[in-house]
């Protein structure tokens, strides 16, 4: 795995406050993709996020970028141990899109254009917490990152930012997605070392 050890500088969590526990600083940006990095066209991109009652509320691109955009600065952390600090994103926030949804259900499912899921409570995603993002470092995000869009859920383990998000779904209970069906926590939390359960 040289990618993990490339642009690492080996600054650790007792060496910065920083770094939750058994994280690893990096300079570089890994890429982690189970499966081929979908080809997706902004004009037949779409967002949904679907309730209990079967409501959906639905944006295009061009529906995307006509709302309230915002610059996210913030730490990463991926369960396979390195951090990145003060990444930049621009997205919108989960507040804006979930504004008009109606839903008792607390629990989401994410679900990605190639088929990756991952579950998150709602709480979680709301109160300035998450984004779709579109853009990283002032660019359009690189397709091997997750464009034209990601998840971006920054206070928890990296395999939450769903890559190549198509929608949300909410749940009544919480159900593992593709990644926490294989082992990894059904939360995630880096601070806590949530990583596999
Ligand atoms: N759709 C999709 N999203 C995904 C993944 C994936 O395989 N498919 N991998 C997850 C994992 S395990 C990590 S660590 C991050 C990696 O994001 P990166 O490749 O931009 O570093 O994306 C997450 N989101
Ligand atoms: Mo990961």
């Amino acid at each position: 795995m040289s990618f993990i050890t490339r642009g690492f500088t080996g600054r650790r969590h007792d060496e910065d406050p920083r770094l939750p526990p058994g994280q690893t600083l990096t300079d570089g940006f890994p890429v982690l993709s189970a499966g081929p990095t979908p080809d997706i066209d902004t004009d037949d991109w779409a967002f949904t996020i679907r309730t209990e009652t079967g409501a959906s509320h639905s944006w295009t691109w061009d529906e995307l970028m006509a709302l309230e955009i915002e610059d996210v600065s913030t730490d990463i952390h991926c369960v396979t141990h390195w951090s990145k600090l003060g990444t930049s994103w621009r997205g919108v926030s989960l507040d804006t899109l979930f504004a008009d949804v109606e839903t008792e259900y607390e629990f989401v499912m994410a679900h990605s254009y190639g088929g990756y899921t991952t579950n998150v409570p709602l709480e979680e995603l709301l109160d300035g917490q998450a984004w779709i993002a579109f853009e990283f470092d002032g660019e359009p995000l690189d397709p091997e990152h997750g464009g034209p869009a990601r998840l971006l859920v920054p206070h928890l383990y990296f395999w939450k930012s769903a890559k190549w998000i198509r929608g949300l779904v909410m749940m009544e209970d919480d159900e593992p997605g593709f990644w926490e069906q294989n082992g990894y926590h059904l939360h995630g939390d880096p601070w806590k070392e949530e990583r596999y359960w």
